[in-house]
């Protein structure tokens, strides 16, 4: 269905504004250093899943001295196993929406990023980060685990040893550090982050939806099959993206000398 509507209501702790088609989207509880409650998660998820359909990129970043302090250690007292795990699951569904959502997002680190909010940014699709930026896992030394997804999306990015690494000893990384171990995306300098960001976001806004589509949805999706079916999919995938009339168009811009060639960037 299509829709042109602007953002859902959302609690206090996020933000949500319109750049053109870029949709930012800000943890706003620099208080509490973006700590990850409830009512946070569940805002994301309604954030994603209501997205305008005219929306082609998220950039989103976080308000204050850091990106995210994880989860909200307040909220764990009370909990038990079963709770725990509804916690956990409804963490799930939240990431879940920005990995395979509705359009691709870019992350803007900054401070911390920790924790939950590492989990948080592991879902995103490019990691800009600024100098300050720096991820840690302290699940460890509070005696819990991670539950936003992390066990399966940091070893694939930094490989199950660095995490085991991060979580049993507290190491930290710095973004120039994670440059090399894939957490970084691209390093900016204080301040840049943002901007940077917004760049990017209205980069892969640029792009065609059904290539977005394909990157996101297809792509890490064929990484993870086995080489037979990955070509088969990867087959279909490029005959479907073809085939769309907004490819043709692009193609024939270029043969037309009327679209800008491959510069180094
Ligand atoms: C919080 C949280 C939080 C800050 N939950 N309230 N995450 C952590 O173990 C990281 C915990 N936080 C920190 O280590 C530090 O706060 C920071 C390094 C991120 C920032 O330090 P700083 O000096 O700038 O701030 P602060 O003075 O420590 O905190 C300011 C306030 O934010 C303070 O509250 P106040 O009422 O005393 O002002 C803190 O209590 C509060 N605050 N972080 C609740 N995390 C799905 S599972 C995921 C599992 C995890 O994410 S575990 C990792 C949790």
């Amino acid at each position: 269905m299509s829709s042109r509507k602007g953002f859902p209501a959302l609690p206090a702790s996020l933000v949500a504004e319109r750049r053109g088609a870029v949709a930012v989207l800000k943890l706003s509880r620099p208080q509490k250093r973006n700590a990850l409650d409830d009512a946070t998660i569940l805002g994301i998820d309604t954030f994603c899943a209501e997205l305008p359909d005219d929306i082609g990129a998220v950039l989103l970043a976080g308000d204050g001295e850091h990106f995210s302090a994880g989860l909200d250690l307040s909220e764990l007292e009370e909990r038990d196993v079963t709770q725990g795990i509804a916690h956990s699951n409804l963490w799930h569904r939240a990431f879940e929406k920005i990995q395979y959502g509705k359009a691709p997002v870019v992350a803007v680190l900054h401070g911390a990023v920790v924790g939950g909010g590492l989990e948080l940014a592991a879902s995103a699709h490019v990691r800009v980060a600024e100098r300050s930026a720096y991820y840690a896992l302290p699940e460890g030394s509070r005696g819990i685990y991670v539950g936003g997804g992390g066990s399966v999306r940091l070893p694939r990015l930094i490989g199950v040893a660095r995490m085991m690494d991060m979580m049993l000893t507290g190491r930290t990384y710095s973004a120039e550090e994670g440059l090399a171990m894939g957490l970084t995306t691209y390093l900016v300098e204080p301040g840049q982050g943002f901007a940077k960001g917004l760049e990017l976001a209205e980069r892969i806004a640029g792009n065609t939806k059904l290539t977005n589509f394909a990157v996101t949805q297809a792509l890490p999706r064929i990484a993870e099959s086995d080489p037979a079916s990955g070509y088969a999919m990867e087959a279909l995938m490029a005959s479907i993206a073809q085939a769309d009339g907004e490819a043709k168009a692009r193609l024939r811009a270029f043969l037309e000398k009327r679209a800008p060639k491959v510069t180094q960037s």
